[in-house]
């Protein structure tokens, strides 16, 4: 049985639910509740995921982090529909996708979230109190970019160039998409999957300049494609568990 820890409105977490959509595999849900309960910095689950981030997938006491990853061994583990091109340089685009999903649009997402998102969601804190959930952060990384994030704000600047760098994986998005129906050639890939849940999180953050699909109006067929599949839909349908 596949258990995977994850967190309703996660990007990340929605990238692997479409992917055990596509592949049709039953999984067991353990909401890690990354927001009002702070789960994911608790000893516990810092066990299962040192870096305390969601998701996670357990498989036969085999423990997978990091979502790209986590959507490569499900297409390993279960071979249809095949998620990944048979040739190597197939496979190397894909893998290049997979990279840009966390190092380029993730990472700048994340950036963009902050004043929009996550300090809303924090309103109820002190500076204090908010200081001291983000001290917990296991990832030294992780935690001393959240830290200068609340103690010296994200500036004007660091959203500007945050828009450019997307607006570039936008451009180059696009330009993939003219000669193929799909990211990585005519089939959908994991390629796909990954980038998906981060052009949804465009449109709730309400980032127009990054939605503009009369100028990317091959994303624009691509993401109404996208969109209209069952998995996406299943991904997207968890929702908030009322309570746990
Ligand atoms: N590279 C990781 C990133 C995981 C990640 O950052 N997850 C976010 C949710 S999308 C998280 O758990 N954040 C916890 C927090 O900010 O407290 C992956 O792809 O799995």
């Amino acid at each position: 049985m596949i258990h995977l820890y994850h967190f309703w409105s996660s990007t990340c977490s929605r990238k692997v639910r479409i992917c055990l959509a596509e592949k049709g595999i039953e999984w067991s849900s353990h909401h890690v509740d990354i927001v009002e309960k702070r789960e994911n910095t608790e000893e516990w689950y810092v066990d299962i995921n040192p870096k305390g981030v969601v998701p996670t997938l357990v498989y036969n006491d085999q423990i997978i982090i990091e979502s790209n990853i986590i959507i490569e061994f499900l297409n390993d583990l279960v071979k249809k529909p095949e998620l990944m091109p048979k040739d190597p340089y197939g496979k190397a685009q894909v893998r290049l996708w997979l990279d840009r999903s966390e190092n380029t649009v993730h990472k700048n997402i994340n950036i963009l979230s902050w004043n929009r998102r996550h300090m809303e969601r924090m309103s109820h804190l002190s500076h204090q109190e908010h200081l001291n959930i983000l001290k917990k952060f296991p990832d030294p990384d992780k935690r001393f970019t959240m830290i200068k994030r609340l103690t010296k704000g994200v500036s004007e600047t660091d959203e500007q160039n945050a828009i450019s760098i997307l607006t570039n994986f936008m451009d180059e998005l696009d330009k993939t998409l003219v000669d193929s129906l799909w990211v990585v050639g005519d089939d959908f890939t994991l390629a796909d999957i990954a980038i998906a849940p981060f052009i949804e999180r465009f449109e709730v953050n309400k980032l127009n300049m990054l939605t503009d699909f009369q100028k990317w109006s091959n994303i624009g067929r691509w993401w109404a494609e996208l969109q209209s599949r069952s998995s996406y839909k299943v991904a997207y349908s968890f929702e908030k568990p009322t309570s746990g």
